[in-house]
């Protein structure tokens, strides 16, 4: 039986990796295996010891980029590093990332982060159970926490 990792960060103004489990929960029985660390520049090699130590055959990364100008570049050597960690282990690691000026306010933020977890929580049963069903929705202008665009009309 396959395990799935999940990893997030105290910075989070959300407990996004309770959402995420929850919903794996609710469509999978299924081990998962959770680590919580600061931020999100932590989580690359955090991913990768779900991986290489406890076996994980795909891990979500979820975490938030503050708003500062700083917090940005911090967002982008995070990204780095998890797809680094994902072309070193050949193994998926979907980064679940909500920039903390997404959300108008608290609320939607909130919103957001907790949708935005649940939503790639369902891609990741999909990319493990359910290939065929990605297939289906593919150029369907998915997007997570936001409404989906659709597909461009001609
Ligand atoms: O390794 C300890 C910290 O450096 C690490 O946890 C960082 O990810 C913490 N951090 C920053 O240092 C920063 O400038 C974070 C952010 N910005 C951020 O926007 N979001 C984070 N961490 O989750
Ligand atoms: O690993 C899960 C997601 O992080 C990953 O699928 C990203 O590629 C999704 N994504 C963004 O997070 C984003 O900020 C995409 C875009 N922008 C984008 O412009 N186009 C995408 N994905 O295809
Ligand atoms: O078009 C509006 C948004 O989709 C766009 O602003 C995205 O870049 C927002 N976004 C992120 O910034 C991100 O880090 C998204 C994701 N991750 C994501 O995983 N899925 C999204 N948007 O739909």
């Amino acid at each position: 039986m396959p395990v799935i990792g999940i990893v997030d960060t105290t910075f989070a103004r959300f407990n996004m990796g309770k959402a995420a489990m929850d919903e794996i929960q609710k469509h999978a029985s299924i081990k998962i295996i959770r680590r919580t660390v600061p931020g999100i520049k932590d989580l690359p090699v955090a991913a990768k010891k779900l991986i290489d130590e406890e076996r994980c055959v795909i891990v979500m990364a979820l975490g938030m980029p503050g708003a500062k100008d700083k917090d940005k570049i911090c967002a982008h050597e995070a990204s780095t590093g998890i797809i680094q960690a994902q072309l070193m282990t050949n193994t998926h690691i979907i980064e679940v990332f909500v920039h903390e000026d997404e959300g108008n306010d608290e609320k939607e933020l909130a919103f957001l982060m907790e949708q935005r977890s649940r939503e790639h929580a369902l891609n990741v049963v999909k990319m493990l159970f359910k290939p065929e069903q990605l297939i289906k929705e593919a150029g369907t202008g998915q997007r997570q926490g936001y409404r989906d665009v659709g597909p461009a009309r001609v």
